[in-house]
């Protein structure tokens, strides 16, 4: 998982609203709703309405200017009542469960939300990987487009790219599996490859942390690209028509905080 740094996420709480209209174009599906289809419940279902706190932590690399308040900003888009405890670490974990049902925090390795009620919690790799794969899949519907005809890449068998595999396989797409690493896809129930040479695929999730994975070279003219990998893993040239077509969907946390809010608020598991 790439670090992110503050520049990745400074416009993020201000372009929230463009955020939905992007999305919309592209998946019929608001921020909200595309959380809400990832883990299973329809859209309006899940009351956000709740208490929630939001840690920061400073072990390791330490604090991330403006991460815990931008987690925050997009809970509360969608509106959760959501807040930045005052204190970070144990101490802030302490006031935030005293204060609030559910909670976020991460370091340099997890980001992970609980319930403190219900106990759910939820990872944001499996989060992000079921969030951009629900993403892909509500765009792939909006274009009347079938998933069974459809060439589907998952690029990446990391967390968040072997959650994606499972959720679309899941709604009835055919998966091929892409790492470099050989040994990453032992025992994966896909197709998989270690290069595209010589294939094109409609439909791409791509979850890798390289630059360039995702090129003309090996996607069809229709191709419809969800990318949550940081940084972004489609070429440029690629990912500036797609920009125009609306095909290419891409946040660095604002589809993952979304769905971890809405996995640890609903109860019906889809995978
Ligand atoms: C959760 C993000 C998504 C992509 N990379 C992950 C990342 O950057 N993790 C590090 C988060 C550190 C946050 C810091 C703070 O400000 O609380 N401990």
């Amino acid at each position: 998982m790439t670090r992110l740094v503050e520049s990745d996420i400074d416009t993020v709480v201000d372009e929230m609203a463009k955020l939905d209209a992007d999305f919309l174009r592209s998946t019929g599906a608001t921020l909200a709703e595309i959380a809400e289809y990832a883990v299973g419940a329809n859209f309006g279902e899940i009351d956000f309405n709740v208490k929630t706190s939001v840690v920061p932590i400073t072990s390791g690399l330490g604090i991330i200017g403006g991460f815990a308040q931008t987690v925050a900003g997009i809970l509360q888009h969608i509106g959760v009542d959501a807040f930045v405890t005052e204190h970070s670490d144990v101490w802030g974990s302490y006031e935030g469960r005293l204060n609030s049902k559910c909670q976020f925090a991460a370091d340099d390795d997890w980001f992970m939300a609980a319930n403190n009620e219900s106990n759910k919690i939820s990872e944001n790799g499996y989060a992000t990987g079921i969030g951009f794969a629900a993403a892909l899949v509500l765009a792939a519907k909006k274009q009347g487009r079938n998933l069974a005809d459809e060439a589907i890449l998952v690029a990446g068998a990391g967390p968040v790219g072997l959650a994606a595999a499972k959720f679309i396989t899941k709604k009835g797409g055919k998966v091929t599996l892409l790492d470099i690493d050989p040994t990453k896809l032992e025992n994966q129930p896909y197709e998989t490859l270690t290069t595209t040479e010589g294939r094109k695929f409609s439909l791409v999730l791509e979850a890798t942390t390289s630059k360039d994975v995702i090129n003309i070279h090996n996607t069809s003219s229709d191709v419809i690209v969800s990318a949550p990998g940081v940084p972004l893993g489609v070429d440029e040239k690629l990912a500036e028509g797609l920009c125009t077509k609306n095909t290419l969907l891409f946040n660095p946390l604002e589809l993952g905080t979304a769905t971890m809010m809405a996995d640890v608020l609903y109860t019906k598991d889809l995978l």
